[in-house]
Order: structure tokens, then C-alpha cells, then sequence
């Protein structure tokens, strides 16, 4: 074995050098890689007894890319575009043996080997932009050769992963492997020697109409909002068309390095380590949480069937529990409804459906839940009905299952406390809709024990949610800083803002949808509900808005009334003159003259006002980190991920530390 770098080795074998790249965890190409990877090639073009080369990497991946720890200062040499080109142009030739996932600077370097074979369970992505960077060594340019214009854009835009099944269908990999992939690569390397070699950069670029790559970007763009990365990305794949390579490479090197040194990709990579992070909770180190497989939801409405579909999806066993056997069965085609359209849109076959629905049983009947080793209830979010339910379940499930409630705002210590065994009570609180939403607040009540919680934390990664762990306090951390937000935005109503200026400034700052249109597709009826509730204890001189509650008085309820903060038809929603003229007379009554508030003060109102409470969190132990909270508002409430969060956000307005 030859030793190139600290983290690449070479073996040669009937004339082939294996080079092999092991960097845990992720083979990322750190300075040490790309070194040895530069020494191993030199090595190989000159060495008698290597007449070819093939570059794999140690362990289930392939390569993660570039170091994304290494962003944060100027490249080193050798950068990989070095390395590229000295395997695009090696004398010998060069296989990549694509052992597993080959992301981004690590599929670069799979495509500028002359013939690519990978393993059935490699996944192939250029997902720079997710990092709010393009790829920065050919990518924009040597895809497009392989796939043609549209494909690229629609991979490169979009930064999502192909399957090797279907990377081989574009021409990305020449070949799949079942077998022995090692064995295979030095194969072909040795079949390639005294061939013509495919060298993808100076290939051409296969011809594609302009409607079919204008339509590719205006469809990979359509949820860019306000994102620099997918738009420079689009821009570069173009130049593939008819610019000169060398050209092309140097203006995405250029645009790789003024974007790796953006705002953007710095809040962007503030998510990818904050997501890692948050999988990290002190405590549960060495904490093994226990053996689910059969999972029991309580109550089959929109939220517990959209939990239910997901545990079906994630392989548990499932025991629907609703309060009738009618209930139940309507529950079940709820459930096969969500089913039908994963279906429809191709993410399952008639044969995943029918096993999910074989792992499915409905009941009407609480004893249904005996066999379950976790029950996640989601029924009306009332304090006396869960308790009762909790209580009931004591005598039902056996002593080491886990019970979890869905609770958004009640207080989930005191159900725990009515139970016998409040070690093995906490909190998930999942997002609507279920099957879709990312986010999984975990909820550590006052008495659960740690491995209860790490079962939280197993489950929900599990069903591919990204789980946050925080403490017990009213709505958590999401809904918490979510009602400071609207508290704010209130203020800002009766201090001369309208609606529709308040919105129109935070979609500007990226949030698909402002606060006032949020609220009206929520429905304005339960925090009607929960203000009145809290009337009698709420400080008098607080200050307090009360143009909400005339709007609900109206009738004015939302969006699915019909009228709301605005008016809505067809779904579109439109500025009402009888809301400004509440929205006045409101302001009026209290004697508040109206002043004009630019769209900056409203932003920074805002933002601030769920920075402030995001720090009120933190310092009462409610969240963990600063990031933690990040991430709850960004895959909870629809905060602009490339602005990093709310706690990022107010620390860069803060501006360097001196
Ligand atoms: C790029 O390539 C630009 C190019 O065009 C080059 C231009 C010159 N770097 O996710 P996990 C760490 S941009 C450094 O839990 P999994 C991660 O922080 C890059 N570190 O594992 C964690 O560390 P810790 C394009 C990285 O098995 C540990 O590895 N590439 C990197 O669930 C385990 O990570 C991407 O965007 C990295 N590139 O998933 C790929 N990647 O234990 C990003 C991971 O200390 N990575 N780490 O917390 C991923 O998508 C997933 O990590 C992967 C593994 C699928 C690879």
C-alpha cells in the first residue's frame, strides 16, 4: 500500500492503482484529500506498473463534497479544480468507483473521471445550492455534457439527489454494480487502457430547444424565492451551450467564490451545522432508547391520520384509535387518502401502499392499544380530555410503553402528573400537515426519564422529521415566539401599518407568506377562542389590540370564510377597504393618531420581537441553543432559511464583534 496524504492510499492490483480516499465521516475533500488525490494521480501517470487508476472512497460514502468546514477561509492550494483536471486529463485512465453517495465536489470528481461505475445504492447530487453556493469545480459545466441543458438545471437548480437507478438512466454513471464494485472498476480501468478516453469537458454539449430549457429553469426557480444560488446556477448551466470550457470554468469558479463568501450561504450553512447539532442533546450520550415497532395514534382526524400515514411510511406497525368504530373507519380511508395521493404523485407503488395497509388496524376501541409500544395522541387539544385519556391509558398499555401527547398549548406536565408512571409521558408536537412537515417539536415534561426521550428522538428520526428538543412552557418554542410575532404585528397595525404592508414587507424578506395571510389560512378562531380564555387573567395595562376579535365578531374568520384579514376569492386574496376602515376606527377609539412605518421598521419590529423572545427561551431553558430555535421557525413557520433564523438574523445585524 502506497500512503499518498493522511487520508488517501493506493493498492495496485493487476496494474490498476486503487485509490481509496478515507476521511471520516463523510470522505469531504479537506486540503489533505485533494493533496493526496494530486500526489496518487502524479503517482499513477508515472509509476511502470500502474496502467490505470480508479478512485473510490472507504466506508458507505463515496464523497460528501467539498469540506464545508473549510469555507470560512480562503481556499488552499491545491484547490479542486487542480485535482480535476489532472484526472480529466490523465494519460491512463481513470474509473470512479461510486461506492455511495457522491454530493457535490465528490460528484465532481466522479465526472471528471473517463467512465463512471456505482453501486445500486449510490445517490448522486450537485446540493450546493442548499448551501447557498454552485458548484465551484466544472459541475455547471460538466454535467450538462453528460445529461444535456434541462437535466442540469433540473439537478443543479434544485440541488436534489438522483438514485444511482436513475443517474444511470441520464448518463451520469456508465453502469450499476450489484456485485463486487471494486473488483468491477479495476476491470474497466484495465478494458479502457489503449482506448480513446472519454474526456466529459471537451465532449459536446447535447442540443436541447430554448422552450425546453427555458421551461426547466422557470420550474427548478419557482421556489428559489429571493435566493441568489439556484438563479446563478441556472445562468451558469447556460454558458455550457456555446462557451469555451475554459471560460465557462473560470466564470464559475468566480461566481462559486463570491457566493461562498455571501450572507446567504453563510445563514445556509448556520442550518446545515445547527441540523447536526440538534441531534446532539446532553445528556443521552450513552442513553439507549427503547424497541418501537408497533406505534398507536389516538384520534384519526387531519393531524393524527397525517402521523399515522408517517409512521405507515417509516415501517412501524399502526393501531388507529378513534372514539367509534365509524370514526375509525373514517379515519382509516382519511389515512388511505394520503395513501393514494403519495400514489398518484409516484413516491410509492401499489405494492408499498397495500404493505402500508397491512400494517394498519383501525379500532373504536381504547383496548386496541395493549400491543402498542408507543401511543401518540391527537385528539382536541383539551386539558380535561387528555388527562382522562392519559389516565385511561395507564391501565391499557404495558408499563414500558411510551405515551406522547400532541398538545400545541396545554401543559403537558400536569397530564403527566395524573399518570402513574409520569417517567414515561412527553411531548411531540408535530406540524400540520403531518406528512409533510419536517419539524417535530420533542418535549421534555419535568419527570421524563432520558431514555423516553431518546426514544423521541429515534422515533422521530425515524420518520425522516428533523426533531427539536425543548422544555415545557405555553406553545413551546415555535407557537411562543410565534405569538410575540403576532403580538407585534398588532402593534405595528394600530401604530399606522396596514395588513397588507406588513406582509408585503415580510414576503419581501422571504417568508412565503406574511403574517396577516398566515393567520387568515390558519383560521382566526382558535387564538379567539384562547384570547378569551385568558381574559380574566390578562394584566389590564397591557397593552392589548383588539381588532382581531371585531374581525371575528364580523364572522370575518379566515380564509376558509371566505373574508379574513383580507377578502379571498378563488383562493386569491385581496386588500378589504372594510377591514382599513376597522383597522382606523379601531385606532380612532383608543385616540392613536397613525403614522407612516417603512417596510424597514417593520421588518426589524418583527424580527426582533421573536429574537427577543427566542432569547427569553434560551435563558429560562426552554431551548437548548440559539440554532435550535433557528430551526424550529424555519421548518415550522416558514422563516427564510437563507436569512438563517430569527437568532442568526439578529446576530448579523449586530455586525462583526469587535
Ligand atoms: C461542495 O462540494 C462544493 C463543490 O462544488 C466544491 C467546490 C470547490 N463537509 O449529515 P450527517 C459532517 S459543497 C464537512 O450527520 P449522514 C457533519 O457535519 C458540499 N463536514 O451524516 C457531521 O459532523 P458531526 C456539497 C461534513 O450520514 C458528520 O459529517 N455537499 C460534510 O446522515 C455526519 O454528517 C453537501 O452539501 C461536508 N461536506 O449524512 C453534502 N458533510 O458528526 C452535505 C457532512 O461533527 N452532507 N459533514 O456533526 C450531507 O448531505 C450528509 O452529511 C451526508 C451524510 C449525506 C453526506
Amino acid at each position: 500500500m502506497t500512503t499518498f496524504s493522511d487520508t488517501v492510499s493506493g493498492t495496485v492490483n493487476n496494474g490498476v492503482l486503487l485509490i481509496e480516499i478515507n476521511h471520516p465521516p463523510v470522505n469531504a475533500l479537506s486540503t489533505d484529500v485533494r493533496k493526496g488525490l494530486l500526489a496518487a494521480l502524479a503517482h499513477g501517470e508515472t509509476a511502470v506498473d500502474v496502467a490505470a487508476m480508479v478512485i473510490t472512497g472507504a466506508g458507505a460514502i463515496f464523497v460528501g463534497g467539498a469540506d464545508i468546514r473549510e469555507f470560512g477561509a480562503p481556499p488552499a492550494e491545491p484547490v479542486l479544480p487542480t485535482v480535476l483536471a489532472a484526472i480529466e486529463n490523465a494519460e491512463k485512465p481513470v474509473v470512479a468507483a461510486i461506492n455511495g453517495a457522491a454530493l457535490g465536489g465528490g460528484l465532481e470528481v466522479a465526472i471528471a473521471a473517463h467512465r463512471r461505475i456505482a453501486s445500486a445504492t449510490a445517490a448522486l447530487a450537485l446540493p450546493e445550492v442548499k448551501l447557498g453556493i454552485v458548484p465551484g469545480a466544472g459541475g455547471t459545466q460538466r454535467l450538462p455534457r453528460l445529461v444535456g441543458i434541462p437535466a442540469a438545471i433540473d439537478m443543479i437548480a434544485t440541488g436534489r439527489p438522483a438514485p444511482a437507478s436513475e443517474a444511470l438512466k441520464l448518463g451520469i454513471v456508465d453502469r450499476i454494480e450489484s456485485g463486487d464494485l471494486r473488483a468491477a472498476a479495476i476491470a474497466e480501468a484495465r478494458a479502457l487502457v489503449g482506448t480513446d478516453l472519454r474526456r466529459v469537458g471537451t465532449s459536446a454539449v447535447p442540443v436541447a430547444t430554448t422552450e425546453a430549457i427555458d421551461a426547466a429553469a422557470s420550474k427548478a426557480l419557482a421556489r428559489a424565492r429571493g435566493q441568489n444560488a439556484p438563479r446563478e446556477a441556472v445562468r451558469l448551466v447556460r454558458l455550457s451551450a456555446d462557451t469555451p470550457l475554459a471560460e465557462a470554468l473560470s466564470e464559475e469558479r468566480r461566481t462559486f467564490l463570491a457566493l461562498r463568501d455571501s450572507d446567504q450561504a453563510a445563514a445556509l450553512r448556520h442550518v446545515f451545522f445547527a441540523e447536526r447539532a440538534a441531534a446532539k442533546v446532553p445528556g443521552l450520550e450513552n442513553i439507549k432508547p427503547r424497541k418501537i415497532e408497533t406505534v398507536g395514534v389516538i384520534g384519526l382526524g387531519l393531524m393524527g391520520s397525517g402521523i399515522a400515514t408517517c409512521a405507515l411510511d417509516a415501517g412501524y406497525t399502526v393501531i388507529g384509535v378513534e372514539q367509534t368504530e365509524d370514526a375509525a373507519a373514517k379515519g382509516r380511508s382519511r389515512i388511505e387518502g394520503l395513501l393514494d395521493r403519495a400514489l398518484q404523485s409516484g413516491r410509492i407503488d401499489a405494492g408499498a401502499k397495500a404493505d402500508r395497509l397491512q400494517r394498519l388496524t383501525t379500532s373504536g376501541a381504547l383496548q386496541s392499544l395493549a400491543a402498542a409500544d408507543l401511543v401518540i395522541e391527537a385528539v382536541f387539544d383539551d386539558l380535561v380530555v387528555k388527562t382522562e385519556l392519559f389516565v385511561k391509558l395507564d391501565h391499557i398499555v404495558r408499563p414500558d410503553a411510551i405515551l406522547a401527547t400532541n398538545t400545541s398549548y396545554l401543559d403537558p406536565d400536569s397530564i403527566a402528573a395524573a399518570t402513574a408512571l409520569p417517567e414515561r409521558v412527553l411531548g411531540l408536537h408535530f406540524f400540520s400537515p403531518a406528512s409533510v412537515m419536517r419539524l417535530l417539536e420533542v418535549v421534555r415534561c419535568a419527570r421524563t426519564a432520558p431514555d423516553v426521550l431518546a426514544t423521541g428522538l429515534a422515533l422521530a428520526k425515524r420518520l425522516r422529521k428533523l426533531p427539536i428538543v425543548c422544555g415545557v412552557t405555553e406553545g413551546f418554542i415555535g407557537n411562543r415566539i410565534f405569538s410575540s410575532y403576532r403580538r407585534e404585528a398588532e402593534f405595528l397595525l394600530e401604530d399606522g401599518a396596514l395588513p397588507q404592508q406588513i406582509d408585503g414587507a415580510m414576503e419581501a424578506y422571504g417568508f412565503p407568506m406574511g403574517p396577516f395571510a398566515v393567520f387568515d389560512l390558519a383560521g382566526l378562531e382558535i387564538a379567539w377562542a384562547r384570547r378569551k380564555r385568558q381574559a380574566a387573567t390578562r394584566n389590564p395595562k397591557a397593552r392589548y389590540v383588539d381588532i382581531a376579535d371585531h374581525l371575528c365578531e364580523a364572522g370575518r374568520l379566515g380564509m376558509k370564510a371566505g373574508r379574513g384579514w383580507y377578502r379571498y376569492h378563488d383562493g386569491k386574496r385581496a386588500v378589504d377597504p372594510e377591514v382599513t376602515a376597522l383597522i382606523e376606527q379601531r385606532r380612532a377609539a383608543k385616540g392613536l393618531a397613525a403614522r407612516s412605518i417603512s417596510d424597514d421598521e417593520i421588518r426589524q419590529r418583527l424580527l426582533g420581537a421573536m429574537a427577543a423572545e427566542g432569547a427569553a427561551l434560551l435563558s429560562e431553558g426552554i431551548a437548548a441553543r440559539a440554532s435550535d430555535i433557528d430551526l424550529v421557525m424555519i421548518n415550522g413557520y416558514g422563516f427564510p432559511a437563507h436569512k438563517g433564523g430569527p437568532m442568526f438574523a439578529a446576530e448579523q445585524a449586530k455586525g462583526p464583534r469587535a
